[in-house]
C-alpha cells in the first residue's frame, strides 16, 4: 500500500519532469511593454513542452511567418488563437512566431519568436548548459505543483532527485 503510494506519485511526477509549460512573458503574461526577446532567451524550448498565453480581452494570439513577424504584419497568420488563456503544443522543432494581431500592439512589443529544440537521441550526451540556467526549484516535498514553471527538469540528476525522493517516503511510510 505504501508501495502503491509511491509508485503513483513517481508516475504523477513523471510529467513534470519532462513537459514544461512556458508561460509567455511570465508573470506578465502576453501583454504590450513586455520583451518577449528577452523572455524567450532564458527559456529552452523541447519538442513536447507547451507555450501558454494569458491575456486580456484586448489582445489574442497569431502564429505568423517570419516574414510578418519581421514586419509585424498580420495578414493571413497560420493559426489564430483567442479567448484569454491558450496552451500551444510545441510538436515539431525550429522556429515558431507569435504576434498580437491587435493594431499597433506588435509595433509595441506583442511578438514573440522562439527556437523548439528535438530532445530526440537517447545516445546524446547530457546537455551542457553553455546557456545560463535557472535557479534550481526549491527543493520542499510540501511544495504540490510549481506553478507556471519556466525551469526545466529533465535533467538526469533531477530524476534522480525524484527517485530518491520517492523512495524516501515510501521508507518513511513504511516505518
Ligand atoms: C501544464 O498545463 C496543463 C494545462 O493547464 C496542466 O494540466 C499541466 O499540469 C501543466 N504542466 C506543468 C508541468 O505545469
Ligand atoms: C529586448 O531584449 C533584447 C535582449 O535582451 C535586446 O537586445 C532588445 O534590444 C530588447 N528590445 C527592446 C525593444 O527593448
Ligand atoms: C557541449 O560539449 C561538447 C563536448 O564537451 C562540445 O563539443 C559542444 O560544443 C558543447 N555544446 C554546447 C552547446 O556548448
Ligand atoms: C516548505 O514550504 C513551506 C510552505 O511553502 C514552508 O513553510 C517550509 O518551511 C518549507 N520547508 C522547507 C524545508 O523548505
Ligand atoms: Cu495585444
Amino acid at each position: 500500500m505504501a508501495m502503491a503510494a509511491a509508485l503513483l506519485l513517481l508516475l504523477l511526477a513523471a510529467p513534470v519532469i519532462y513537459a514544461t509549460n512556458h508561460t509567455v512573458g511570465g508573470s506578465s503574461g502576453w501583454d504590450t511593454g513586455v520583451n518577449y526577446t528577452a523572455w524567450a532567451s532564458g527559456q529552452t524550448f523541447t519538442v513536447g513542452d507547451y507555450l501558454v498565453f494569458t491575456y486580456g480581452s484586448t489582445h489574442s494570439v497569431d502564429q505568423v511567418t517570419q516574414t510578418n513577424y519581421d514586419n509585424c504584419g498580420t495578414s493571413n497568420p497560420t493559426k489564430s488563437y483567442s479567448g484569454g488563456s491558450n496552451t500551444i503544443a510545441l510538436t515539431t522543432s525550429g522556429s515558431m512566431y507569435f504576434l498580437c494581431p491587435t493594431i499597433g500592439h506588435c509595433s509595441q512589443g506583442m511578438k514573440l519568436a522562439i527556437s523548439v529544440v528535438s530532445n530526440s537521441g537517447s545516445t546524446s550526451p547530457p546537455s551542457n548548459s553553455s546557456s545560463p540556467s535557472p535557479p534550481p526549484p526549491p527543493r520542499n516535498s510540501s511544495s504540490s505543483s510549481p506553478s507556471g514553471a519556466t525551469s526545466k527538469f529533465c535533467s538526469m540528476s533531477h530524476l534522480m532527485v525524484g527517485l530518491v525522493l520517492g523512495f524516501g517516503m515510501m521508507f518513511a511510510l513504511v516505518v
